[in-house]
């Protein structure tokens, strides 16, 4: 993506995009890393002569180096099976709740920590986050961005900093790590060879920016005041409120909310819930039948005739996703979905009433009240989604921008360059120059809470 960014106007085009295509080999589900560097390689060549640039990802993955600095192989996908009954014990030597007042991290199979526990490190000198590889391959240079590592259960949400004591705990070498990186901060130059490669004409700066996608997106939320909720969906929903400190009591955590690092020393106070992803594997196991279509016969069919948990590490694998979720409506005693249609519809009233529930817990735990709801990211084009979320809150819905991460990448590097000020100018920035919905509660409150307590929920 490519930013043009002045004190009043923000653009943002694409560049080129690349598909970003996990692979399963017989010794699990890997990231085909290489084949993403090429992408950004390509995209720098397309994009042309620039000022800076910044590099934001997923969260958690990682590549490990040897003391040579190569790599060491491809790095496992979040998705794949090796942390299963890591956890458990992990907890043994450390109680979660003891780890959760450490961290503040929501229990995901998936955080670094626990990946770290089931990796053999044969040879490994380094770890390098997903887009601190990437900044790597690009500089030559070597950090750990402060918001992404705050998703690896390593950090200590209050001071900001590497929790020495979870580490040595749990036998985790901090020293694997680079130095940390405050997203702003000057990440290198592009190398000799990426320049040679892409044609850019040295020197071009690469600025450390809020590399977790979330954090980045979180950075784009176009709020107007301080009492509001975000949502960024996409394949993950990450819901939840933007605080000034995080909230580590034993509720919170039993809720399953994150405190993970934002910008300007802010908490991301949210909870994972599975999002698009559940639609996403669907549409791939119907063989990828046009998406209008389905959204059309789904607006049609009855509405919450049958909900699911979408916020259940049970749908965290790939595959069977029709199945899976025909098994636990019919484990819930509610009717089968049987069309696409339904099918498609049971997903997105179970992700509106997932919203609903992440919304109105964080408020309760954080004591912070909302009046609007934010909805960012690839979920924005999805109306009745969006329309579904107003409903189930109880609160209007202002949807956009869809490429929320790549804006808060751009304005980061933007007030790295002094071209913009603080986050509520950036904010300001971001009304300014979008187009936004606002999709307002038609009513049936009611409905929805009748729904959550189907699924037995708090
Ligand atoms: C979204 C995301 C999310 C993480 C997940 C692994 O892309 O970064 O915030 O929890 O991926």
């Amino acid at each position: 993506m490519a930013g043009r960014v002045s004190p009043e106007s923000l653009e943002l085009t694409e560049a080129h995009r690349f598909t970003n295509r996990p692979v399963r080999v017989p010794e699990g589900l890997r990231w085909d890393v290489l084949a993403l560097y090429a992408g950004v390689l390509d995209g720098l060549k397309a994009v042309g002569q620039v000022d800076s640039v910044g590099i934001d990802s997923w969260a958690v993955d990682y590549g490990l180096l040897n003391a040579d600095g190569a790599l060491l192989g491809n790095p496992v996908h979040y998705r794949d099976a090796r942390t299963e009954g890591v956890a458990e014990k992990v907890w043994a030597s450390v109680p979660a709740a003891e780890l959760y007042a450490a961290t503040g991290l929501q229990y995901a199979p998936f955080n670094t920590l626990y990946q770290l526990v089931a990796e053999r490190l044969r040879g490994a000198e380094r770890l390098l986050l997903i887009p601190d590889l990437l900044t790597y391959w690009l500089t030559g240079e070597q950090g750990t961005e402060l918001t992404n590592a705050s998703t690896t259960q390593l950090i200590d949400p209050r001071t900001r900093d590497w929790s020495h004591d979870v580490a040595e705990r749990v036998g985790i070498d901090l020293g694997l790590f680079a130095p940390l990186r405050q997203p702003g901060d000057f990440a290198g130059e592009l190398l000799p060879a990426v320049l040679e490669e892409t044609g850019l004409t040295g020197p071009v700066p690469v600025t450390a920016v809020a590399s977790h996608d979330t954090a980045s997106a979180v950075a784009a939320v176009p709020a107007g005041t301080e009492r509001f909720a975000y949502i960024s969906t996409g394949t993950w929903s990450l819901a939840g409120l933007e605080l000034e400190a995080p909230v580590l009591t034993e509720e919170s955590r039993a809720a399953n909310f994150t405190n993970e690092l934002g910008l300007d020393g802010t908490v991301r106070y949210l909870r994972n819930i599975m999002g698009l992803w559940l639609l996403q594997e669907c549409v791939r196991a119907w063989g990828e039948p046009d998406l209008g279509l389905l959204l059309r016969e789904a607006a049609a069919a009855p509405a919450l005739r049958s909900v699911v948990d979408a916020g259940d590490a049970a749908f965290l694998a790939p595959g069977r996703m029709p199945e899976r979720i025909a098994e636990a409506c019919r484990a819930s005693g509610q009717p089968v979905p049987g069309t696409r249609g339904e099918i498609t519809r049971c997903i997105l009233d179970s992700l509106a009433l997932a919203h609903r529930r992440a919304i109105e817990d964080a408020q309760r735990l954080a004591d912070h009240p909302v009046d609007v709801v934010h909805i960012v990211g690839g979920g924005t084009r999805n109306a009745l989604l969006c329309q579904l979320t107003a409903d189930a809150c109880g609160l209007p819905v202002v949807a956009g921008p869809t490429e929320a991460a790549a804006l808060g990448n751009v304005l980061v590097q933007a007030r790295a360059h002094g071209l913009v000020g603080d986050r509520t100018d950036m904010r300001r920035l971001l009304v300014r120059s979008l187009p936004l919905t606002r999709y307002e509660p038609q009513g049936g409150t009611d409905r929805w809470r009748a729904a959550q307590e189907r699924l037995g929920a708090r």
